[in-house]
């Protein structure tokens, strides 16, 4: 160790020459020059000022080559670790805390730390450490060892507890009503509970219809097609543990709509006729009616298709007028009305349109269409 830090010095300061003070001073060493310079000169070979200059040399080697300098060596103190804090003494799979060691050395020397752990993952960063628990339930030791780089350390171990984790309970799965007709909707409700104090997610799944929820309430739709249907609720702790639990909803095949009456309102009351078969128009386009489709579907919205063989529809829905056509004929009116269910009821009317003279002024038919009595 000496002998490193003389030659380090001496490498140091060699190009200075005699300017060097790190040894023994160079007056205490003149006795030895002077015993190498009285032999140099017993001999015949070297003239004096090459005898002085040989001398200078073997002065100078022996100051810095041959002569160890002694120096004072202060002992290393080794680092010393106070505590090694961690944020959660017990912790469940997969959850993360953080470590900071707290140490320091005597002699202010930068520390390393080395860490490490007897299972799951380490994230370190000097005296910081970020630790994942593995899945495992279990002790785990975490070490951090500091070095001074001087030869001094010191070490310290901290256990954490990882906890068995216990899945969550379902009390209950329950339906505001287990029987529905098609495209109708119940509230689901699912009761859980964690014993380990975990709070819960809900995930909602079903065999057919909709159902879209994150919670412990889920509002599902029935489809269209009647059938027997699951809905299953999955309450999970987010440690990987979790249970499922499902229900059955019923859905009835509703009745087709039905059309009570197909009510027809000529507005030239005196040019129109009933008959068994129908209505007889006079005056063809004259003779505009009002049609109403009396139609039920069990509250359900229906919807209403018209359409004529001749002259034309005005307007929709249960209510639309009928233009006759400008020219005898007979006409068939029908109106097709259809529920979300694509179940549907027909109906018609039947109409024979005659084209007969100008529209008189009243007056000039008294009392109704004259080619009704004949
Ligand atoms: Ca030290
Ligand atoms: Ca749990």
């Amino acid at each position: 160790m000496e002998s490193t830090k003389c030659r380090k010095v001496g490498c140091c300061h060699l190009p200075r020459g005699i300017e060097f003070t790190g040894g023994t001073p160079y007056s205490a060493r003149s006795a030895q020059r002077q015993e190498v310079e009285a032999a140099l000169k017993s001999t015949s070979v070297f003239s004096s000022s090459d005898i002085a200059g040989i001398g200078l040399t073997l002065a100078l080697f022996s100051l810095f080559v041959l002569t160890p300098v002694t120096q004072a060596e202060t002992p290393n103190t080794a680092p010393h670790i106070e505590a090694i804090q961690v944020s959660s003494g017990s912790m469940y799979a997969h959850d993360t805390c953080s470590l900071v060691c707290q140490a320091s050395d005597p002699d202010g020397e930068e520390l390393v730390y080395s860490w490490s752990a007897t299972g799951g993952e380490l994230e370190t960063m000097q005296a910081h450490a970020r630790w994942t628990a593995p899945a495992a339930s279990g002790q785990y030791a975490l070490m951090v060892e500091v070095a001074d780089g001087n030869g001094g350390s010191d070490a310290m171990v901290t256990i954490v507890e990882v906890l068995r984790n216990e899945a969550p309970v379902i009390d209950g799965l329950w339906t505001e009503r287990d029987i529905l007709l098609p495209g109708e909707t119940t509230t689901l409700m699912c009761t859980a509970h964690d014993d380990d104090g975990h709070p819960l997610t809900y995930q909602w799944s079903c065999s057919a219809g909709r159902l879209e929820s994150s919670t412990s309430q889920a509002a599902w739709t029935a489809p269209t097609a009647p059938g027997t249907y699951l809905a299953t609720v999955c309450a999970s702790d987010g440690y990987g543990g979790s249970r499922t639990e499902s229900i059955l909803i019923n859905v009835l095949s509703p009745k087709p709509p039905t059309i009570h009456d197909l009510v027809v309102r000529p507005l030239l009351p005196e040019y129109s006729k009933e008959s068994s078969q129908g209505f007889r128009l006079l005056r063809g386009p004259l003779c505009e009616c009002e049609i109403e489709c009396i139609a039920s579907a069990e509250g359900k919205e229906l919807l209403y298709n018209w359409s004529t063989t001749a002259g034309s529809i005005k307007g929709s829905g249960a209510t639309v007028l009928f233009i006759p056509p400008a020219k005898p004929a007979e006409v068939v009116v029908s109106v097709t009305v259809t529920d979300p269910l694509n179940q549907s009821a027909y109906a018609e009317a039947f109409f024979k349109v005659f084209n007969r003279e100008a529209y008189p002024v009243d007056n000039e038919v008294p009392g109704g269409c004259n080619c009704f009595r004949r």
